[in-house]
């Protein structure tokens, strides 16, 4: 992996309508996350917050997205702050903030890639649009935005083309899906490994075919880890907890096998809400994540 890591925190709380996980940069920052990276013998370094830009609040609710404004200016930001990471060539670690940062994220990756491919993990799909969506909230469309789908605001963030193909992503933890969401991904035929598919095969062989599949396509890999794909019991502080989720250990697996396989090229780790938070176990378990992610157990 990249030894030389920029990390960015992206106080972002407008995706949702739980207020906290903007304090989610803070909570991670707190867990000790330089210290961890560093100490695994990383140039790490910590550039601080992009600034969320709540002050043009105003069309609370246009077409069913909530904070489209705001929303989409921030995203802006964060595209060309870690589209300027990568230029420098540093690894882009991006803290959450809710998962609407993610449209961001991509965006900035996608340009320095022909074939990016993303690891979505999650208990839910992020798939939805204005049309789909039963709540409105960006935090739940951020994957579809992405693909090209939804609100041509948000899918031309950093150039009007899709940001990545669906046949390079791929869903781990998925455990609550909206109808609209499970019809694009029949009808894409997209990657997704649901609970139950993991409960079948086990974390190992999940990561392992996850793995070779992305290596013969893709140049970079990027991690979206959703604390919540997490089950509840292990990172409790999260917006949209959903019960029978992904273990602590199975976390750690995936994380570990993704450092064995020296293939992700920028990761981000959203939904920390230290409000809805037991101490700060949620961002410990982030930070402990990043730990697998980075190689802990290798050294
Ligand atoms: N599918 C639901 C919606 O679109 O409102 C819930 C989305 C939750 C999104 C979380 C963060 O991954
Ligand atoms: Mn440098
Ligand atoms: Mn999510
Ligand atoms: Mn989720």
């Amino acid at each position: 992996m990249n030894r030389n890591v920029t990390m960015i925190g992206v106080p972002m709380d407008l995706g949702q309508n739980r207020r906290g996980v903007d304090m989610g940069p803070s909570a991670i920052r707190y867990a000790g996350v330089l210290e961890r990276i560093r100490t695994l013998g990383y140039n790490i370094e910590d550039k601080g917050d992009i600034q969320v830009k709540k002050e043009t609040l105003g069309n609370e609710n246009i077409h069913n997205l909530s904070n489209l404004d705001p929303v989409t200016e921030t995203n802006k930001s964060l595209a060309r702050t870690v589209s300027s990471i990568n230029k420098e060539g540093h690894f882009p670690l991006i803290l959450g903030g809710d998962h609407s940062i993610a449209i961001g994220t991509i965006a900035g990756m996608s340009g320095y890639f022909d074939n990016l491919g993303v690891i979505w993990y999650d208990a839910h799909g992020d798939l939805n649009t204005a049309d789909t969506s039963p709540s409105g909230n960006i935090h739940g469309m951020p994957l579809a935005v992405s693909l090209g789908l939804g609100h041509p605001t948000l899918t031309t963030i950093n150039g009007d083309f899709p940001k990545i193909k669906p046949e390079n992503v791929i869903i781990i933890g998925a455990r609550e899906l909206d109808e609209g969401e499970k019809d694009y991904i029949r009808q894409s035929g997209m990657n997704v490994y649901t609970m139950h598919e993991i409960d079948r095969l086990g974390m190992s062989e999940v990561m392992h075919q996850s793995i070779n599949y992305l290596k013969d396509r893709c140049d970079g890999v990027h991690l979206s880890l959703d604390l919540d794909g997490l089950d509840p019991h292990d990172a409790p502080g999260v917006g949209t907890p959903v019960l029978g989720g992904l273990t602590y250990r199975e976390s750690h697996l995936a994380m570990e096998m993704l450092a064995e396989a020296k293939m992700v090229t920028s990761a981000e780790f959203v939904e920390v809400n230290p409000i809805l938070d037991e101490k700060n176990k949620t961002a410990e378990v982030a930070v402990a994540l990043m730990g697998s992610l980075f190689g802990e157990k290798l050294k």
